[in-house]
Order: structure tokens, then sequence, then C-alpha cells
């Protein structure tokens, strides 16, 4: 699952890019990239600190995310919008990264306006979508049935898109929902806003149209997320000691992209299960609700064909009692079958054959 960093120019996306994936890429220069840059940022999961001490393993693995940093939209650029459309399609989610800071030029943050430009962009283009699909099967000599039932759908998208909605606020039925999944409607990618604002703000709280934009993002669903970037690049530097007093001293207990990264995670829907031992500590992702034996093929495919039995301990349960051992004996650890839902903080052993 890719997740896209987009917005303006020198809102900061290269900035947050580097801060998740602990890149170093140059943000000096004007002009930017015009390819997409991909890179994995670690999803911080303080259970694995706690089986790290446990296990004393080898190497501890967290779950990560695929981010990209999509070149930005470009105000009066012909050949921006299409080509940055495009770009926009190929991932799965989106975050929007919203210039909240006073610009090297000078402009004032006008991080309402951007929001606003950005969602009629994406807006835009999927009503493209839908009136093109719908041009197409009007003007086809013979309509099947399928076809009829997809034009009283595209009516219905056609509506809600029209009234300024996002399609992901749309409730469609599952199979209508698979209909669509070929058309890669924008306002369908998950969507989170981060504010990227100066310390000033931060601290305080405060940045401008602020009551607009918390109820735009409720109204759309959409989650919200504050940072300071150019803090936070200062705060990365830190070691471990320093940064937490820095964050207390902020009156935070995570950094901004700590934050970042774990609103994505749950807003895409997903959970990590972990795998603890001598050698290796490590979060798995996996979309909620997904089964047992579909997660054990998140390790080996051999597993998940092999498979016999879950071994499951709930996080807290273990950290309860202690330790594996302990947690047996307080009879917490159970066993369960190939169509067993996986919940976020399970500790597993596969048990499987091949
Ligand atoms: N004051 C301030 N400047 C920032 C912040 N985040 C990024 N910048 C600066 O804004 C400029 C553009 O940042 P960059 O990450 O390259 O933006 P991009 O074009 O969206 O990739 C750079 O000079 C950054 O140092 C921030 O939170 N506060
Ligand atoms: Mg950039």
């Amino acid at each position: 699952m890719d997740i896209g960093l987009i917005g303006l120019p020198r809102s900061g996306k290269t900035t947050i890019f580097n801060l998740l994936t602990h890149a170093h890429v140059d943000t000096t220069a004007f002009g930017g990239k015009v390819e997409s840059r991909r890179g994995l940022a670690p999803v911080p999961d303080p259970r694995l600190e706690w089986l790290r001490n446990l296990y004393h393993p080898k190497k501890v693995t967290p779950a990560q995310l695929t981010v990209v940093d999509v070149p930005g939209l470009a105000r009066n650029d012909s050949q921006g919008p299409n080509r940055f459309l495009h770009d926009v399609r190929q991932v799965d989610a989106l975050i929007h990264v919203v210039r909240g800071f006073r610009s090297e030029l000078g402009e004032d943050p006008a991080p309402l306006a951007e929001l606003e430009d950005m969602e009629l962009e994406l807006n835009l283009s999927d009503l493209d979508l839908v009136e093109k699909r719908r041009e197409r099967i009007r003007a086809a000599k013979k309509a099947t049935k399928e076809m009829q039932h997809e034009l009283l759908l595209l009516d219905q998208l056609f509506e809600v898109l029209e009234s300024g909605q996002r399609l992901d606020q749309l409730s469609l039925m599952e199979e209508d929902r698979r209909f669509f999944s070929g058309y890669q409607f924008l306002t369908l990618k998950p969507m989170i806003w981060l504010l990227n604002l100066d310390e000033e703000s931060f601290r305080s709280g405060h940045y401008r149209d602020r009551e607009r934009i918390e109820a735009m993002a409720r109204e759309k669903g959409i989650p919200l997320v504050l940072m300071a970037g150019a803090m936070e690049e200062e705060i990365q530097q830190l070691d471990e000691a320093d940064r937490i007093e820095f964050l207390r001293d902020l009156g935070v207990e995570e950094t901004g992209t700590a934050r970042l990264a774990r609103a994505t995670y749950q807003h895409l829907g997903l959970i990590s299960f972990l795998t603890a031992g001598e050698d290796e500590v490590r979060a798995w992702t996996i979309q909620r609700g997904t089964r047992a034996k579909e997660a054990a093929g998140k390790i080996h495919s051999d597993i998940e064909r092999g498979f016999i039995r879950a071994e499951v301990v709930a996080f807290d349960a273990l950290v309860k009692a202690g330790n594996l051992a302990k947690a047996r004996e307080h009879g917490d650890v159970r066993l369960e079958g190939k169509d067993y839902v996986m919940q976020d903080g399970d500790v597993v052993n596969f048990r499987f054959n091949v």
C-alpha cells in the first residue's frame, strides 16, 4: 500500500518525507523533482520495546508504510494538473501537506484555501471520469442490464460530487464498490490532512482559519494532524534523553512524525500482529478483519499453505503475565484455527508443516 504526500510546491512534503523515512533529500533547491520518490516509514510501536526487553532478540523490525513524495501541484502550470493527477492515481492513500508557515518568499499561510483548492481539483477529476463514462454508456447502441445499473450508480456519484462531497462519503453496497474499483477515483482514496505549522502556531495550537478547517475535516471525515516540520527536523537530531525533554517541554508525548504514522495506519484500517523470539521481534501489517491463515501468509507463503494452528496471546495479557510461560499457566495462550480473526497486538506463533 503506497501513501502519497501531496500538496503545493514548498509546503514541506519533502521535509515530511525525510522525517518519516529518515532520508536526507535536499529541500533547499527550488524547482523540485519531477518524479515521485519512494521510501519506507517505520510505524512506531511501544510494544516492540517491551518485547525487546523480554527476548533480547538479534533484531527488532517495526511495521512499515511505503511513502511517496509526489511532485507538487503547481499553480498556473498548464502541464501540472494532468501529470499531478496521474501521479496521485498511482497511490492508495493521500496525505495532503498544507503550508502553515510563512514561506521563504514571505507569503502568509493560507491553509483553508490550499485545502479547498486540492479538494476541488480531486473532485473535478472524479467528475470528469464519471461524465466520460456516462457518455460512453449513453452512446452505446445496446445497453446491457449491467450497463444500465452502472448508469444509475454513476448518476448517484455525479450528484455526490456535484454537491462538493467526496465519494468516500457515499455508502455504496459492497458489490457496487467493487464495480468501481477499476476507476481509481481520487476522492475514494483515504485522505489525511497534515498542517505543517511554524513552531509558534504549533505550540499555541492557534492557526489561521482553525475553526473552519476543523469543521470541514469533521464534515468530510478526514483526520487532521498538526505538526511543525522544521522543528521536527531538529527534534530528530537530538539524542533520546534530549528528545524526551524537548517533547515534555512541548507538552506532547510523541513526535509529530510518530503521530502522523500512527494516524495514517489507523485511518487505513491497518493493525499489527507481533512475532517474538530470540532471533527477531517484529510487527506485521494486516488489514483489520484478516484471518489467521491469511495473516500467516504475510510471513511466508509456506506457513499459509501448511497452516495448522495459531498460538495466540494478546499483548496486554502477555504483559500482565510477565512472559509466555506464565501466560500459558494462566490459560491466556489460545490455539486458534485458520478462520480466527486476528486482533491488533496479537503475539502469534504459527504452527505449520511443509
Ligand atoms: N518555517 C518552516 N519552514 C518549513 C517547514 N517545513 C518545511 N519548511 C521549509 O519550506 C521549504 C520547502 O520545503 P520542502 O519540504 O522542500 O517542500 P516541498 O516542495 O513541498 O517538498 C524548505 O525551505 C523547508 O526548509 C516548517 O514547518 N516551518
Ligand atoms: Mg519536494
